[in-house]
């Protein structure tokens, strides 16, 4: 399979790169297109050749990166011949020394064989025209290679399998149906055919505006797994904030004693929770009256933090019935507001009842930041809640910003559509139909302008 705008674009000639960062211990350059091999020949020898009888076999031998150097370095070579290879053409890869100097010298000699340096993307820019992934697909690739964190390349990885492309695909065949039904009535309008009515169609293109509403609503659900959650620790004086902090960087990194009103400023600290990127904030105590000027602007930046917190730990003080039913009293009254909230139970090694404690009616964990007893447990929560409101579970995706304009546009046509339909205005329809087509076609590539397709990849570094 080919995408069908390809043909205009499709460069058919030679391409090489480094894959790999330069100054690593091994490097990978890798040369995709129909003289793949011949390129790859002219500087590979002392090892078994590399063809079409042992191909996608790993094989060692030596590099020539000048004429005449009989010696060369020692490098490991594979050939993958068409279509089974990553961009679908002939590929080798040769795996050879890393550092500054050496791949350098040996890109040069594969360029002197006749091959040109490829450009940023392409060689996924090729994947994507010989149709071995769709636009999608493709757009992933980029994703998982800028992940700067677990949660952003499981995101990444999940695109990558197709989801996105996989539904779009499916609603346009659906509407592909429609569109059949619709130009029959054009092009045998005297003929009483078989026709089914104008409801059934609009069923049809119903179901699929219902559907492209629900992607649209997925877009930016990612944003929290890829560029990080703020989450503030706040709570009364003394409640345990500061060792809340420690005990998740895993160092002293706030000063703990048993004073209320022992942190006078917001700390601020990245970690990373399950793999999830966090901004952590540690405040000050709140309480209502204090007679320190210092403190007082300590609470007034807590407030500051909790107003602009992404997901808030509240911070109670679990040690006895009556510091608890206090604590939580204060949580009620100082949260207005759905703030996102963990209520976190803390001081459970001076609880002799924990199973007493009120109920905070929100999601909540049980610990003992001195122990580290339950922390474990408040991460389980703290996990579930983001990819909760991520709106990632498994069967979910979050789609792109390009991808919500087109399908944005392709609902609008069926819109349209729906209403010509109705009035069997049947050459609207038909119009209205196309261009919701050509809009979901844009978001797999089926249908893509070479423009379109030139943004898309020039955001991807060269070798991949
Ligand atoms: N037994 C026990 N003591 C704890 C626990 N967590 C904190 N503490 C103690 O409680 C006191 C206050 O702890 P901090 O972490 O400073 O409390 P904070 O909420 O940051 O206090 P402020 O910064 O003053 O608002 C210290 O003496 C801690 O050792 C816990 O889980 N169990
Ligand atoms: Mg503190």
């Amino acid at each position: 399979m080919q995408n069908s705008h390809s043909v205009a674009s499709f460069r058919n000639d030679t391409i090489a790169a480094l894959c790999t960062a330069p100054g690593g211990a091994l490097a990978i350059i890798r040369i995709s297109g129909p003289g793949a091999l011949r390129a790859a020949s002219a500087v590979w020898h002392g090892g078994r050749s590399l063809s079409e009888e042992n191909d996608r076999v790993m094989h060692l031998g030596r590099v020539r990166t000048q004429p005449g150097d009989d010696c060369g370095e020692p490098c490991l070579a594979v050939y993958m011949k068409g279509p089974r290879s990553y961009t679908g053409e002939d590929v080798v890869e040769l795996h050879c020394h890393g550092g500054a100097f050496a791949p350098k010298r040996l890109l040069a000699a594969v360029f002197a064989s006749g091959v040109r340096p490829a450009e940023p993307g392409e060689f996924t820019r090729r994947a994507f025209l010989n149709g071995k992934m769709d636009l999608t697909q493709a757009e992933a690739v980029a994703d998982l290679i800028q992940a700067k964190s677990e949660s952003a390349a499981r995101l990444a990885e999940r695109q990558m399998s197709g989801l996105i492309g996989g539904k779009v695909r499916a609603e346009r065949e659906k509407l592909l149906h429609v569109l059949a039904e619709v130009e029959s009535r054009l092009d045998f309008p005297e003929e009483d055919l078989d026709w089914l009515p104008p409801a059934a169609l609009n069923a049809a293109v119903e179901e699929c505006m219902n559907l492209l509403e629900r992607m649209i609503r997925t877009r930016g659900n990612g944003a929290l797994l890829r560029d990080g959650v703020r989450v503030v620790i706040a709570g009364r004086p003394n409640s345990g904030k500061s060792s809340l902090l420690n005990a998740l960087l895993g160092y002293d990194r706030a000063i703990v004693t048993p004073m209320p009103g022992t942190t006078r400023d917001t700390l601020e600290e990245y970690a990373s929770f399950r793999g999830i990127p966090v901004h952590l904030t540690d405040t000050a105590g709140l309480r209502e009256a204090s007679d320190d000027p210092i403190e007082v602007m300590g609470i007034a930046r807590s407030r500051d933090s909790m107003r602009s917190a992404e997901l808030i730990f509240w911070v109670m003080d679990a040690s006895s019935a009556s510091e608890a039913e206090a604590a939580l009293n204060d949580m009620k009254s100082q949260l207005s507001g759905p703030a996102n909230l963990i209520a976190v139970w803390n001081k459970l090694d001076l609880n002799p009842a924990p199973g007493k404690l009120p109920d905070a009616a929100v999601p909540s964990a049980r610990i003992s930041a001195l122990t580290g007893e339950g922390i474990d447990g408040l991460l389980d929560v703290f996990e579930n809640l983001v990819w909760d409101r991520s709106g990632s579970s498994d069967s979910e995706c979050e789609v792109s910003a390009r991808h919500a304009e087109l399908l944005e546009s392709a609902r609008a046509d069926l819109k349209q559509a729906s209403l010509e339909i109705t009035g069997e205005f049947w050459e609207l329809a038909a119009s209205c139909l196309r261009s919701a087509l050509s809009a979901l076609g844009a978001v797999t590539g089926e249908e893509a302008n070479p423009d379109m397709l030139d943004e898309i990849f020039s955001r991807f570094c060269i070798g991949k």
